[in-house]
């Protein structure tokens, strides 16, 4: 199959926050070519229900030859490896977290993957590392610029 380039944004916000980002890291390698990391970036929770701890967050280009759903299969099961439980619900506190943000400039809406992340333009954990690595990078949807979106996510008061 074709290799498609993607973007994963990871975060931990429980346990040895460095560990499993580094441990992370180290399974992605198993299933993908992994070609640039970010910086680590601590963050406070943001649009967090329940009150819980910083998260370090960073994010990762990798070549992957595989499909988006079989993507998804790899990641849901390095997520349980590094010991988060299936029962855990969205914004939790968590071992690691691991999303899809991009996966070459496919567009896709299915109920358990949504491509690009539907909120990844309004997160400044995920933008501000996108940045780092490939601040020309359009997104498919608005056509703007990882650059163009970090300026507007910093202007808007949220
Ligand atoms: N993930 C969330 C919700 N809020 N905030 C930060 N700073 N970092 C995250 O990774 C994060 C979040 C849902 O996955
Ligand atoms: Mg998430
Ligand atoms: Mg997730």
């Amino acid at each position: 199959m074709k290799s498609s380039k993607v973007f994963l944004s990871l975060g931990s916000n429980l346990g040895d926050r460095n560990k499993n980002l580094s441990k992370c890291i180290e399974y992605l390698r198993e299933i993908s070519k992994i070609e640039k990391i970010s910086s680590i970036y601590e963050t406070k929770p943001f649009r967090v229900k329940i009150k819980q701890d910083d998260f370090l967050n960073l994010v990762v280009k990798i070549v992957y030859k595989k499909s988006p759903k079989d993507l998804l299969e790899n990641i849901s099961i390095i997520e349980q490896s590094l010991g988060r439980l299936r029962s855990n619900r969205r914004n939790e506190p968590r071992e690691i977290d691991i999303d899809i943000l991009f996966f070459e400039n496919l567009i896709i809406n299915e109920k358990d993957l949504i491509i690009p992340h539907p909120r990844f333009s309004e997160r400044l954990f995920v933008l501000n590392p996108m940045n780092e690595i490939e601040p020309d990078l359009k997104d498919p949807l608005s056509k703007k610029t990882i650059k163009e979106l970090l300026v507007d996510a910093q202007n808007s008061s949220n």
